[in-house]
């Protein structure tokens, strides 16, 4: 059986996402430290530009975004379930909440109180990544982001009081997807402060955080690069005939993150359906690889 490789890096709060559904699952897989800023020249030829973390790479597969990597893992390893009671759309929907809401109100956060200590080659790098917004002046937008976090968080706490984990009496989704900006705010005491005045929340914090995260292995950037090139992808052609844009296998198409980090992957459509896109690229030091991603979330062009 191919090994489950995450690159990733120890602060990378998306990355604490899937390192607690590793550990409620107990998987054995193999992590690979990649840079927090780019360049990224060992990820990048896995990926065909995408320079997000994390990235899950099997074989010459690899899974772009948390949104398909959950989907992947969850296909391989059903058991134990990431949506007790068949609760998958409340645990989707609070999954992309978390992401794209209670997330980014922690980020200002955390950093007005970093900012001084940050290394100017970051501040480039995360300006860059999000075209518009200046991330050296993040903290500008700390009053208003600690009003929300404080509102998101008592909602949390809420639903916390009479109940073990945000879906009932076992670990969801929605539990991976909450706990990892709560975890992120733990990098700034003050940031952490905040949360700590919720004592359901932090109860709640302090099982998940108690988890551990699988049985994890250390593996060289080179070592992934080297399976990637020994191995050819497992994906095979699946296309939804009722796709509603007529896509079809073989069209060249590009594949972007429609909010931040706009590095376009191109290739070849495999798959295509409710959920996934997938695109064949051929890497000169590689061979073929996979690319997957999900549909929420991303924008797909003829290329
Ligand atoms: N929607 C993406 C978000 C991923 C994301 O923003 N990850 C952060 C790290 S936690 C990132 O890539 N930052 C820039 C970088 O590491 O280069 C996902 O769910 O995977």
């Amino acid at each position: 059986m191919p090994e489950i490789i995450l690159h990733q890096y120890v602060n990378s709060p998306f990355s604490e996402k899937i390192r607690k559904i590793f550990a409620h699952k107990k998987l054995s897989w193999r992590s690979v430290d990649q840079p927090v800023i780019m360049p990224k020249p060992k990820l990048v030829p896995l990926t065909g530009g995408y320079r997000r973390i994390p990235v899950l790479q099997i074989g010459a597969d690899v899974w772009c975004d948390t949104g398909i990597i959950v989907r992947k893992i969850d296909e391989m390893h059903p058991a134990p379930t990431i949506y007790p009671g068949g609760l998958s759309a409340a645990a989707d929907t609070m999954n992309q909440w978390a992401d794209r809401r209670l997330f980014w109100s922690t980020l200002p956060v955390v950093f007005e109180k970093l900012a001084a200590m940050l290394p100017k080659e970051f501040i480039e790098d995360r300006s860059k990544m999000m075209p518009g917004t200046s991330f050296g002046e993040i903290a500008r937008t700390a009053p208003d982001s600690r009003n929300q976090l404080r509102a998101f968080l008592e909602i949390l706490d809420r639903q916390l009081a009479s109940r073990p984990f945000l879906l009932g009496d076992s670990f969801s989704l929605a539990d991976a997807a909450c706990f990892h900006p709560v975890w992120f705010l733990r990098m700034e005491p003050t940031a952490f402060g905040l949360a700590q005045k919720f004592v359901h929340l932090i109860r709640w914090f302090e099982r998940i955080d108690a988890m551990g995260y699988g049985e994890v292995r250390a593996m060289d950037p080179d070592e992934a690069l080297r399976v990637a090139r020994d191995s050819t992808p497992a994906a095979g052609e699946n296309i939804d005939p009722s796709d509603p844009n007529g896509l079809k296998a073989g069209t060249r198409v590009s594949v972007t993150p429609d909010d931040y980090g706009f590095d376009a992957v191109t290739g070849s459509v495999v798959v295509s359906t409710i959920h996934e896109v997938a695109i064949e690229r051929d890497v000169p030091e590689l061979g073929k690889i996979v690319n997957h991603f999900p549909k929420i979330g991303f924008r797909i062009a003829a290329a």
